[in-house]
C-alpha cells in the first residue's frame, strides 16, 4: 500500500472544506492553495463547498481555522502556510506554536484540521514543495477528503 490514497477511492461530493492560508510567502502559499483546490476538484468536492480565507501569517493560521470551524459548517479545514527560517529564533517559535495550535484544534473540535504548513530552512525547499509536480497542496487536499470519509465511515482499511 502506498502512502497516499488514490483519487478514485476518494468521493468528496458531500464534503465541505475550509481553507485558511497565510499571505506571508504568498508566492508559495497561493500555489499551495491552488494545488489543494485542484485535488479537491479531482475528488469531486463541489466548488460551492469550498470556503477560503486568508490571514496575515502562519502564526494567525490556527485562529483563522478556528474561525472557519466556529462560523461555517465545514467538515475539515486545510491550514496552509509557509515558514522560512531567518536569522533569528522567530521561525522556531512560530513553527512550534502553529503545529501545537493546529493539533489542538483537531482534538478539541474532533474535526480534521490538515497541517499544510511548510517549515523550510531556505527558499529552495519552499519552492520545491509548493511549485510544480511536488506541490504539497495536492496531497493536503486528498488528505482532507480522506479524513472526512474516514470519520463518516465511508472508507476503511
Ligand atoms: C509566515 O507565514 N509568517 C512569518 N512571519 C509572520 C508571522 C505573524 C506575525 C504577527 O503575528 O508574527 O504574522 O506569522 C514572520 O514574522 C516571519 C519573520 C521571521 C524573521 O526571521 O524575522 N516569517 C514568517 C514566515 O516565514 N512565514
Amino acid at each position: 500500500m502506498g502512502k497516499e490514497a488514490k483519487f478514485d477511492t476518494l468521493d468528496g461530493s458531500n464534503v465541505k472544506v475550509g481553507i485558511v492560508a497565510a499571505r506571508w510567502n504568498d508566492k508559495y502559499t497561493y500555489s499551495l492553495v491552488e494545488g489543494c483546490r485542484e485535488s479537491l476538484v479531482e475528488c469531486n468536492v463541489k466548488a460551492e463547498n469550498i470556503t477560503g480565507i486568508f490571514v496575515p501569517g502562519a502564526y494567525e493560521v490556527p485562529l483563522g481555522a478556528k474561525h472557519l470551524l466556529d462560523t461555517t459548517d465545514v467538515d475539515v479545514v486545510v491550514a496552509v502556510g509557509c515558514l522560512i527560517k531567518g536569522a533569528t529564533m522567530h521561525f522556531e517559535y512560530i513553527c512550534e506554536a502553529v503545529s501545537q495550535g493546529i493539533m489542538r484544534l483537531n482534538l478539541d473540535y474532533g474535526k480534521p484540521v490538515i497541517f499544510g504548513i511548510l517549515t523550510c530552512l531556505n527558499e529552495e525547499q519552499a519552492q520545491e514543495r509548493s511549485i510544480g509536480e511536488h506541490n504539497h497542496g495536492i496531497g493536503w487536499g486528498k488528505t482532507a477528503v480522506e479524513m472526512v470519509l474516514l470519520q463518516q465511515k465511508k472508507i476503511g482499511m
